[in-house]
């Protein structure tokens, strides 16, 4: 049975596990607290190279697999034009995949062994992608709040302290934000449009809201990465105050659609000028995360195979290559 990173043995990073000195340790985190750059071959902790390549092999794991929700509805796009912009917005989440499996790649692992880490249910993606897209409405859904949820964790890491994934995640976030409004797009058309329509753009906000909040992880008392990724400037805001700028940028946006957020506690705080909101089911979260989610085992059964499929393409791509490596030495 697949379950997701359950065997991963990694216990939070945390500086110093390696054999580093404590003085490079610390002319390492000045370059990080004088806000520089760090790049691929500058001298970095051994805890500091684990994390990023645990969250960028995540991240583009997720782009990936976040494919498949999406493609699902290629074939019953209601018009050629949403179709060919659904295409687009699909085929740049496999561009990001790309991107940030060479980012992760500059770190010293290879993106064989990140693919093996996934396919064999040690790596996690997120978990928002064991849910299925049950209508139309739920690509408009998933574009208006699970790349909004993206963007609002992105956006950040283009300020990451390692160069190689900041400057990755500037293009991704340029992209993110067409498909943010692509989504938002459907949901507007739908939410003027016959009274069936907008009871499924509803029923999609009802589903997909819960999740989308779960995208930013953990909260941030149980998040056992945080405090050493934000030292190191990995991430720049917590878990929980992303999910709170999120949830007071998306409510006023539910109010415009007319839709009704599923959340009987929210309510909007004058005193601090945020929204407070309900308990997050954190059981489902973790169930999510375990391999027990709505679509886990459907999602990684069509990865494999998917991947299992493309093996001639990479035996042909290597063959290529060997053969112009030989006529070139020749
Ligand atoms: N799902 O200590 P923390 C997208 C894990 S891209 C699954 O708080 P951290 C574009 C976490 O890995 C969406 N696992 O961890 C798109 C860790 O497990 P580990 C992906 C989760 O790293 C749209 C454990 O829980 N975005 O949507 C989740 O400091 C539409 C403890 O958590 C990124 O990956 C989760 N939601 O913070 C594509 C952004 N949350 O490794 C197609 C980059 C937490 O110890 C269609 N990543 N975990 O076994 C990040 O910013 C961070 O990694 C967090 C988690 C914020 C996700």
């Amino acid at each position: 049975m697949y379950t997701q990173g359950l065997d991963q043995k990694d216990k939070p990073a945390a500086a110093g596990q390696g054999t580093e000195t404590p003085e490079q340790l610390e002319a390492f985190q000045a370059r990080i607290d004088a806000e520089e750059k760090i790049e691929a071959k500058d001298w970095m902790p051994e805890a500091y190279r684990r994390t990023l390549i645990r969250q960028i092999s995540q991240h583009a794991h997720s782009e990936i697999i976040g494919m498949q929700p999406e493609g699902n509805w290629l074939t019953r796009a209601p018009t050629l034009k949403r179709k060919a912009i659904l295409l687009a917005k699909i085929q740049d989440e496999a561009g990001h995949g790309l991107y940030l499996y060479s980012a992760a790649e500059t770190l010293g692992v290879s993106r064989d062994q990140m693919v093996a880490d996934l396919l064999n249910g040690k790596a996690k993606y997120s978990s928002i992608f064991n849910y299925p897209a049950l209508t139309w409405a739920d690509i408009g859904t998933i574009g208006w709040l699970v790349d909004g949820a993206a963007i609002m964790n992105q956006i950040p890491l283009c300020r990451c302290s390692y160069g190689p994934y900041s400057r990755a995640m500037i293009r991704i976030c340029k992209e993110e934000s067409f498909h943010q409004r692509q989504g938002f797009d459907i949901l507007v058309s739908l939410c003027n449009g016959t009274d069936k329509q907008k009871a499924m753009a509803q029923d999609a906000l009802d589903r997909w809201w819960w999740p989308s909040l779960m995208m930013f992880g953990p909260s941030d008392k149980d998040s056992k990465h945080s405090a050493q990724s934000m030292a190191w400037k990995i991430k720049r805001f917590s878990n929980d105050e992303l999910r709170q700028k999120f949830i007071d940028v998306t409510v006023p946006q539910a109010e415009f659609l007319g839709l009704k957020v599923p959340d009987d506690k929210l309510a909007f705080d004058e005193s601090t000028g945020h929204y407070r909101h309900g308990e997050i089911d954190w059981q489902e979260f973790l169930d999510v995360l375990a391999g027990n989610g709505p679509c886990n085992r459907q999602r990684m059964a069509k990865r494999c195979k998917a991947h299992d499929d493309g093996a001639w393409v990479r035996e042909a791509a290597r063959a290529y290559a060997t053969k112009h490596t030989a006529k070139h030495a020749a």
